[in-house]
């Protein structure tokens, strides 16, 4: 009988490709550092490749259906793939990127695999930052080059379990190793709301792997590899000059927000698995798919960080003191505005009536610094009903009441040659992101009275030599609170 049962289960997987999980090996361990595949140990991992686009990231091949005659897809972070627009989805969108796989420590430049991307077949950073491309190649043509699909996971590890990342990190390395890399860490907590430059980002999990850095966008997460892709990395908290800035992500807490160094995050890839059709195809209209399909308003007019104290800068321009915020591409909105800690736009309470698309968003921004979100739904009917945008994939604005000085000086550069001084100021956003300046006889240029200054337009300007002169300079932050002023005064 058992010989029987054997053989029986031999003729199976002769079928059906033995994919059953409970037949696939363990995978090998892995140490942490390069993965080198001398022996072929680790051909799974050559499903994790290099993604070449406008920058440079990780991606892994995922298996989304048994169907090898379907095309191949890659997932990677939406930043890496498309523009940086904290409420588009992208569907279907054609690009000229590519991935390179096979990119061990002892693998040549010239044995990598190199895969074109045939087309974004989604990508959003809207609440999440994931892209799934096509690839131009099926499935089984990725397996003839040796390249198997990974598995999406069917659960996210557990919390305070280990975790291991695979990925091609690139900041600070030669570009001779650039290669793939195995960290590992534990599994932190899930975030409800992660804040990053313009994004919102929603269920973000925290981990404290270290080594993560610029490249690292898109690295897959596993648990055990057996289990398949969990989740890719996207941020990590590093350069925390101003927190909630670019490459600072902050997480919304009771109090306001908190910048956690050394912390990374990433999203869940679960969702994937739903958006498949019954041929393959990638499809975020499957009835499963619970990814944002882009039924959405647009909004624009709000600025990224504002102070309304008073009613204009030191520059003379007037701040804006309202959300300034038009709708468009829907006919209807519902909206609610309130502080990130405790305006939640997935919570269906708390949204306005029903407004018409050409009545502009003016409610006044707040005066009370800390971060303040606008949440908005769109639809074509009079009333809100199923469908419309649901409040799961509502859209998000969010603006920085910041009424401190900036943290930083202006900081200024002088160049002297046999007739002048050149003058530069350099930029350092968010605390620098404006300069103003004047310069002239001591006695004929005040540092009080800012009305005759100039904007600084990135060019650098000369100071002739000969005459006593005085140069006084006023730094901006992005909210265009001013530093104090810089005088220096010439020869
Ligand atoms: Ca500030």
């Amino acid at each position: 009988m058992k010989n029987v049962n054997i053989l029986t289960s031999l003729a199976l997987c002769l079928l059906f490709s033995c994919k059953d999980p409970i037949n696939t090996p363990e995978p090998p361990a892995f140490s942490d550092g390069l993965v080198s595949n001398e022996n072929g140990n680790a051909d799974l991992l050559k499903a994790v490749g290099q993604y070449s686009g406008g920058s440079r990231c990780t991606a892994v091949f995922v298996r989304l259906s048994d169907n090898e005659n379907a095309p191949a897809y890659a997932l990677t972070n939406g930043h890496c793939v498309q523009d940086w627009d904290p409420n588009a989805v992208h569907i279907d969108e054609a690009v000229s990127h590519k991935i390179y796989f096979n990119v061990f420590e002892n693998t040549p430049d010239s044995a990598r695999i190199e895969v074109a991307v045939r087309q974004i077949a989604y990508s959003t950073m809207k609440g999440t930052d994931l892209a799934v491309v096509e690839l131009n190649a099926t499935v089984k043509q990725m397996i003839d080059k040796g390249i198997q699909p990974l598995p999406i996971a069917r659960s996210l590890p557990a919390a305070g379990t280990p975790i291991q990342i695979f990925g091609i990190p690139v900041d600070n390395l030669p570009s001779d190793e650039w290669r793939m890399r195995r960290t590992s860490g534990t599994q932190g907590r899930v975030v409800d709301k992660l804040l990053e430059f313009s994004w919102t980002w929603y269920d973000f999990i925290a981990n404290d792997a270290p080594g993560i850095a610029g490249g690292s966008s898109g690295s897959p997460v596993f648990g055990s590899l057996a289990d398949g892709v969990s989740g890719l990395i996207n941020t990590t908290a590093v350069e925390g000059a101003s927190p909630c800035y670019l490459g600072a992500p902050c997480e919304v807490v009771a109090s306001g927000t908190d910048y956690r160094a050394g912390t990374n995050y990433a999203l869940s890839v679960l969702a994937v698995t739903g958006c498949v059709s019954a041929n393959g195809k990638f499809d975020v209209k499957a009835p499963n798919c619970t990814l944002d399909k882009g039924n959405n308003v647009a909004i624009e007019g709000y600025p990224l960080a504002a102070t309304n104290l008073q009613d204009s800068d030191l520059s003379g321009r007037p701040v804006q003191k309202t959300w300034n915020t038009t709708v468009s591409g829907k006919a209807y909105y519902r909206y609610k505005i309130g502080p990130a800690a405790t305006t939640a736009p997935r919570d269906p309470a708390g949204y306005s009536e029903v407004w018409p698309a050409s009545k502009m968003i003016a409610d006044s921004l707040p005066k009370v610094s800390g971060q303040t979100i606008l949440a908005v739904l769109g639809g074509n009917a009079p009333t809100f009903d199923a469908t419309w945008q649901q409040p799961k994939y509502a859209t998000v604005a969010r603006v920085e009441i910041d009424n401190t000085p900036p943290t930083m000086e202006p900081n200024v550069s002088i160049r002297e040659d046999a007739d002048a001084y050149s003058v530069s100021l350099n930029f350092s956003p968010p605390e620098l992101s404006d300069y103003i300046y004047n310069f002239g006889h001591p006695d004929s240029v005040s540092t009080t009275n800012t009305k005759d200054y100039f904007r600084y337009r990135r060019i650098p300007f000369r100071i002739p030599k000969g005459k006593p002169i005085k140069l006084v300079v006023y730094g901006f932050d992005s909210a265009g609170n001013a530093t104090k002023p810089y005088v220096k005064n010439f020869p």
